[in-house]
């Protein structure tokens, strides 16, 4: 059988004048991961400068003409651009493709990491959370098409049809929407009340968090003993999973928990539509900050994981720093990074080559839980 034909991308990057090329090389980088973890192939990467989205079409009409004589001459199924950009603006830039291909999506950040989650959920809650945050952020476009359509209408007696059909499908979308959250809230209390139970026997529970492919999981797996997905995509683990770990020095079992990576421009509504997989790390007595010690963009990628943190009500929660994936840095970085994180408690490890794994253990079992 013949592989299914790739989908082929246009990246766009937005990027502000000041950028350095290397910067928005980098910038353009995480886009690229993304639409490969998606599956899709990377055809034409278009780095623009500029202070602001430009009216109509977000990139400037000029540069829309360009890409859409491109969408035709690449043979390109979707575009994407990374930001978060407003639906009529997307809407727009799709109407300049159509003569090139009337089938031409156009997608904004978000939509991409939510085609990704999409693809990658495999629990019913990870599924009707992924639902919710798309009808949250594809609503208003909807909303908008139906506008436009209704427009487009115009002529004697089909106005009012066009009104109507919008109207219901609001209506019929609002209704759904109140069912998944609903269901949502249930499947919430379930957790909790597992949450309040594993506590109330006493297991000290530590938490991982950090941005995505920082190696959440793998060191997760190497802590339980479990066998949960690792790979070097983004969002590999979307659902949240709990394992224990032994204690020797005090004869007992801490609780650790993975869960879904973190990454910048992640709206509320994603955060929040995830909310009650996050529970576990809510209710943990410690976060483990897990961060890719050889990522050129590690100081941004803790900032970012921060901020969200802060949004989650986390920020005061006590926490470690663990810069994973050392085996890749050189000795002389690696002093700088832990000398400039002294207050986080930082660890250096590699879950790889197995680089301070037990003095990481150590200190786990050693944390002053009750306190
Ligand atoms: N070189 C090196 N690679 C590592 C190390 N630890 C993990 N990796 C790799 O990093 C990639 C991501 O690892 P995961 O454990 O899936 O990362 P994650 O943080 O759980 O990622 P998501 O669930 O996708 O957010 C995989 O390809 C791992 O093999 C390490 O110590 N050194
Ligand atoms: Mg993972």
């Amino acid at each position: 059988m013949s592989k299914p034909r790739k989908q082929r991308f246009i990246l766009i990057s937005i990027v502000s004048p000041a950028y350095t090329k290397v910067e928005a090389m980098e910038d353009l980088d995480e886009l690229k991961s993304l639409v490969s973890t998606y599956g899709g192939a990377d055809v034409v990467d278009v780095i623009q400068r500029r202070m602001h989205p430009s009216g109509g079409t977000y990139i400037g009409s000029g540069k829309a003409e360009e890409i859409a004589e491109m969408v035709g001459k690449k043979k390109i199924d979707i575009i994407v651009i990374n930001a978060i950009v407003n639906p009529t603006q997307l809407y727009h830039i799709q109407q300049l493709c159509w003569p090139y291909n009337p089938n031409i999506e156009v997608w904004d950040r978000v939509d991409l990491i939510l085609h990704i989650f999409n693809n990658h959920a495999t629990t019913s809650e990870a599924k009707m959370q992924i639902k919710l945050a798309r009808m949250r952020h594809m609503g208003p476009r909807i909303y908008g098409l139906g506008e436009s359509f209704s427009q487009q209408g115009g002529g004697v007696g089909t106005k009012g049809l066009g009104e109507t059909n919008v109207e219901l499908m609001r209506r019929h979308w609002k209704e759904e929407m109140r069912q998944i959250q609903s269901n949502l809230k249930e499947m919430e209390k379930g957790r909790a009340q597992q949450v309040e139970r594993r506590h109330n026997l006493g297991f000290p529970t530590v938490s991982i968090v950090g941005y995505t492919n920082a190696g959440k999981t793998s060191l997760f797996n190497l802590l339980t003993g479990k066998k949960k997905l690792e790979a070097d995509i983004l969002f590999a683990t979307l659902d949240s999973s709990v394992g224990k770990m032994y204690d020797r020095d005090h004869n007992r079992e801490i609780l650790i928990s993975d869960t879904i990576g973190f990454i910048k421009k992640l709206p509320p509504d994603l955060v929040d539509a995830f909310k009650s997989t996050l529970m576990e790390s809510i209710h943990a007595d410690v976060l483990l900050h897990v961060i890719d010690a050889s990522d050129p963009k590690m100081e941004e990628k803790i900032q970012v994981v921060e901020m969200i943190l802060s949004d989650l009500g986390l920020k005061d929660k006590r926490k470690m720093y663990v810069f994973n994936k050392v085996d890749l840095v050189e000795k002389t970085r690696l002093h700088e990074i832990l000398e400039k994180y002294s207050q986080f408690s930082p660890h250096a490890i590699s879950v790889h080559s197995g680089d301070g794994i037990v003095p990481l253990y150590h200190s786990i079992t050693a944390f002053p839980f009750w306190f």
